[in-house]
């Protein structure tokens, strides 16, 4: 009998996000120093990739070049992580500035699959700009991972390929966000939905669930095979009535959790070659 070898998990923690306040959330990873400790302790736990939102001074939200710069540096100087620049930003960005972070070179950015509501609020991502942005990725060989809030932005990823061919590296790596107010739900149907409609170019995915789908949908995701994302820009509350401390404990139960499916935790060189980025 030959033994079945079963693939590793991708883990990829979000940290920051742009949604939430540091006066609300005072563990918020939002100053530099706070975000290299938080990734080398999620490093540590098992992470292999850290998806970015900076904050200013005043812990707002920012895109400012410089800071996206020093923070790409410091990451890669601290850790051995896989980088990953949101293009995302809050719903308040303007596109130039979300385009503008491909300048600080990050190995990966986010790349959001179309526009959609997102609480009381609208993500905004019209066709010209994701198309725009997705050029700028193959220009500047970063590497995308399409973000997908719904079945709609599926379809816009069968078209997005189709048009304008694979992206830099020659991988297709999906994250489906479910959950968000506005974007599918965070069910196992909405996930086995969302799998069964990917295109063939996909080569790999990961799902993460906000708020209280968060288990839902990594357990979901583990059993299609896919890999995860966690962390505080998703979900605040570790379990009813116990707020999130620290990222790293987001992270420590999703490699536990794929220790118990069998998938250990990738590495950071494995997550490299997952996703085929360049050479830092
Ligand atoms: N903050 C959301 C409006 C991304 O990072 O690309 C968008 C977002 C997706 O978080
Ligand atoms: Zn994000």
């Amino acid at each position: 009998m030959t033994a079945m070898t079963r693939p590793s998990t991708l883990i990829t923690v979000a940290p920051t996000g742009a949604e939430t306040s540091k006066a609300d959330f005072p563990q918020l990873p939002t100053t530099l120093p706070e975000l290299v400790e938080t990734a080398q302790r999620c490093e540590a736990a098992g992470a292999a990739l850290v998806h970015v939102h900076i904050r200013d001074d005043e812990h707002l939200p920012t895109l400012d070049l410089g800071r996206l710069q020093d923070t790409v540096a410091a990451l890669r100087a601290e850790t051995t992580l896989v980088v990953q620049l949101s293009t995302g930003g809050a719903v308040t960005d303007p596109y130039e500035d979300r385009l503008r972070v491909l300048e600080a070179a990050p190995e990966s950015c986010s790349l959001t699959m179309g526009t959609v509501n997102f609480g009381d609020d609208v993500f905004m991502n019209p066709w010209g700009f994701v198309t725009e942005l997705y050029q700028g990725t193959q220009e500047r060989r970063v590497v995308p991972e399409f973000e997908l809030f719904d079945l709609g932005q599926v379809a816009a990823l069968h078209r997005l390929l189709d048009v304008h061919g694979l992206p830099f590296g020659g991988r297709v790596h999906c994250d489906l966000v479910m959950g968000v107010p506005g974007g599918m739900p965070g069910t196992a149907d909405a996930l086995v939905a969302a799998v069964h409609a990917l295109p063939d170019a996909v080569t790999s995915w990961s799902a993460t669930g906000v708020g209280r789908t968060t288990l839902a949908v990594a357990l979901a995701a583990l059993s299609k095979g896919g890999h995860l994302r966690v962390g505080m820009e998703d979900v605040l509350s570790f379990a009813k009535g116990r707020p999130v401390q620290h990222n790293a404990e987001l992270v420590e139960r999703a490699a536990a959790l794929a220790g118990l499916a069998q998938r250990p935790a990738m590495t950071t060189a494995e997550a490299r070659d997952l996703l085929q980025v360049r050479a830092a």
